[in-house]
């Protein structure tokens, strides 16, 4: 059989350079305008990109003085996730907190759809470093509670909620695999649902579940690494990341009473339609967008700004106050 560089007239080695490009633009690829889905392919010049027959539409033409990587790559945030930690639902998870009034899941549904999750951020290129469900924690699967990841340290949680006390115990194992921890202690709280990071700047919601120790305590673990804070009241939700997340080092997604507070000033934010405050936590995911299914007006919205989007069933967890972001810690 002839080899496919035979077949489609081009060299063995441009072949496998294209085919290597093509990997690494599926796993960093950023749309950069709508309808434009360009690659920013950091060594493609624009000669092996024309002879492999690529059109200028589809990557980051190149030029001499690299503008063009620094432009694609300016909305990109830099730092990719190489993996996630999640833990699987128990059944107990029906019996777990919930606020929302939307009924009784269905554990055996709501199951399917955490796979669901974990197998799209592993089809994103994440290692899944999935823990054994703990039923005497019907709330333990929403990981993203129990700890604040970034690149330098792991800072385990207090959860506010006294049945989510000891759920950090359960995975502090796995995450000093990955970094040095350091712990919130008492009299403080905080809810990693309550943390978002951009970049260097950390900002605490101050909830039901996250005190103003805590927040302090937070602060100043994350400043010995140069980070800068800002505590802010969330309002009408359960955790600051109901409704602020990030979509890129510029850019978040809010809900509308979220979209004044100051400490968002900096950052240009794109507001969910009303109606679909839900939707505000999306999670990025090298350069993807996973948006709760059902909510046409924020894809919609995403895809207006050039952010590719994933839709993502999420009924079941949904019932239980949960989102995309909560079901796991992802770490670079
Ligand atoms: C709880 O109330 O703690 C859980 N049922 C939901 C936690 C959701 N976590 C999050 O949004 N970060």
């Amino acid at each position: 059989m002839a080899s496919p560089g035979a077949q489609c007239g081009k060299g063995k080695a441009e072949v496998l350079l294209f085919v290597e490009h093509r990997l690494l633009a599926e796993r960093s690829c950023k749309v950069v305008g709508p309808g434009l889905g360009r690659y920013n392919v950091p060594g493609l010049s624009s000669d092996i990109a024309k002879r492999i027959g690529l059109k200028e539409t589809e990557y980051a033409p190149d030029r001499p003085d690299g503008a063009h990587l620094r432009k694609v790559g300016s909305k990109m945030d830099k730092t990719m996730y190489a993996r996630a930690i999640a833990r699987k639902p128990s059944p107990s998870c029906i019996h777990g907190l919930t606020t929302a009034k939307l009924g009784k899941p269905d554990s055996a549904i709501l199951s399917g759809q955490y796979r669901h999750y974990v197998d799209t951020l592993a089809g994103l290129g994440l290692e899944i470093v999935e823990l054994d469900a703990l039923a005497g924690f019907p709330d333990s699967y929403f990981v993203e509670d129990v700890a604040v990841v970034t690149p330098e340290i792991a800072v385990i949680m207090r959860p506010g909620a006294a049945s989510r006390r000891d759920e950090p115990n359960h995975i502090i194992g796995v995450l000093e695999r990955f970094r040095t921890t350091a712990w919130i202690e008492s009299p403080g709280t905080v809810d990693g649902g309550d943390v978002l990071v951009v970049g260097k700047h950390c900002m605490v919601g101050l909830s039901e579940r996250t005190n103003p120790q805590g927040a302090e305590q937070l602060h100043g673990i994350l400043a010995r690494f140069d980070y800068r804070s800002d505590t802010v009241h969330v309002p009408e939700a359960l955790h600051f990341k109901s409704s602020v997340n990030f979509l890129d080092t510029e850019t978040l997604l809010v809900t509308r009473s979220c979209s004044t507070l100051d400490c968002l000033s900096g950052y240009r934010k794109l507001v969910v339609p009303q109606g679909e405050e839900y939707a505000a936590n999306v999670v990025w995911v090298n350069g993807q967008i996973l948006v709760p299914e059902g909510f046409p007006g924020t894809r919609r919205l995403l895809d207006h700004h050039g952010f590719p989007t994933i839709a993502m069933p999420v009924s079941e967890i949904a019932k239980m106050d949960g989102g995309l972001t909560c079901l796991s810690l992802r770490l670079t």
